[in-house]
């Protein structure tokens, strides 16, 4: 661990992330670097919903690295109440999404601010700093983009596949709306460029449908392979599975093997360095990049914060090494 913080000690990390699982990797990155870290975060899942605005990554980001969250649901806010979708119900109104008194609030001033013409980035840097989080907070880009499923039930909206159908129909293709038309924000594009970054991390999001979104804004994985610094990805498989979400159910539905070895594959463009989990430290000997094998399971705080240290020191490891440096190798 002293390897990563001499290491890290002056420079940034970038870590690329989508809802849950990543929050938790993000979680401990802010533990071990503060204001040295930016999170770039999937904006993918972001709908328009009774009026309002909701950006759920963004929000479990938020709340995550705020210790606001729900730590059993892993989305919105711990200490919660449901008066709102009680009174939504009562009146016949939609409860498919549930949205908590507290956590309406945030949607309530997201939506008022990005119709008064606040760019959802600045929206985002405000309510971090009052949250009391030191790390940067970023969406992926400041246009919409949304991701869209084709299933065996027809053309599902991200949120109407995995909360209303809870994952059930089978997924043929996923989509990345507006993503054409969407460019990094200035803010994105600088944290990229930085002179003192020191690696990029990607977090053990689903790659499909939380980190692909992320890489569809035209510019952004340019970005992330012109950085001359290690890029290491988290896998989220451990023995053939996905922790929590569709993660399994998709790359099975999408015919990819549910391996690290596909993950590997997935971010072969991209990746200097994979960190997999100790239990498959046999298929990692396989794989033709640099591979950690590390406990990735994170069931506590402690366990967040050991693997961020575990993904910082293998990406100083990767930037000692100059045959590894992507500036040498390109
Ligand atoms: N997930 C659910 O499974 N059911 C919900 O009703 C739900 C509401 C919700 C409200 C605000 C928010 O920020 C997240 C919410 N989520 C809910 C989680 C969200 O759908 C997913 O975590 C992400 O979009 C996938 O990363």
């Amino acid at each position: 661990m002293s390897e990563a913080h001499a290491h890290f000690h002056e420079r940034r990390v970038v870590a690329l992330c989508g809802g849950v699982g990543g929050a938790k990797l993000a979680f401990g990155l802010a533990q071990k670097l503060g204001e040295n870290l930016t999170v770039i975060v999937n904006t993918g899942d972001d709908f328009e919903h009774l009026g309002l605005t909701i950006c759920p990554d963004i929000d479990t980001v938020l709340y995550t690295l705020s210790g606001l969250a729900n730590r059993v649901q892993g989305w919105g806010r711990a200490d919660e109440s449901w008066n709102f979708m009680e009174a939504l119900a009562q009146l016949g109104g939609e409860t498919w999404f549930q949205l908590g008194d507290r956590d309406l609030a945030l949607h309530v001033e997201r939506t008022r601010a990005l119709k008064a013409g606040v760019p959802l980035t600045e929206f985002v840097a405000e309510t971090a700093q009052r949250f009391g989080i030191s790390s940067r907070i970023l969406p992926m880009c400041d246009d919409p983009v949304r991701t869209v499923l084709d299933t065996s039930e027809g053309i599902l909206p991200f949120q109407r596949y995995f909360v209303e159908r809870r994952c059930a129909p089978k997924v043929k293709k996923i989509s990345f709306q507006g993503a054409e038309a969407a460019r990094p924000s200035q803010s994105v594009t600088d944290a990229l460029q930085s002179a003192d970054l020191g690696a990029i991390v990607i977090c053990p999001s689903n790659p499909y449908l939380s980190v692909d979104p992320l890489l569809a804004v035209p510019g952004l994985q340019a970005l992330v392979q012109a950085a001359a610094v290690p890029v290491v990805a988290v896998s989220p498989i451990i023995q053939g599975k996905a922790i929590k979400g569709p993660t399994t159910k998709i790359m099975d539905e999408l015919g990819v093997e549910v391996t690290s070895a596909a993950i590997a594959a997935h971010y072969a463009d991209l990746i200097d360095g994979l960190v997999i989990d100790s239990a498959d430290s046999g298929e990692g000997e396989k794989l033709p990049i640099p591979v950690h094998a590390v406990p990735t399971l994170m069931s506590s705080d402690e366990d967040r914060v050991r693997l961020a240290g575990e993904v910082l020191d293998f990406a100083a490891m990767l930037a000692s090494i100059p045959a590894r440096q992507k500036a040498a190798s390109s």
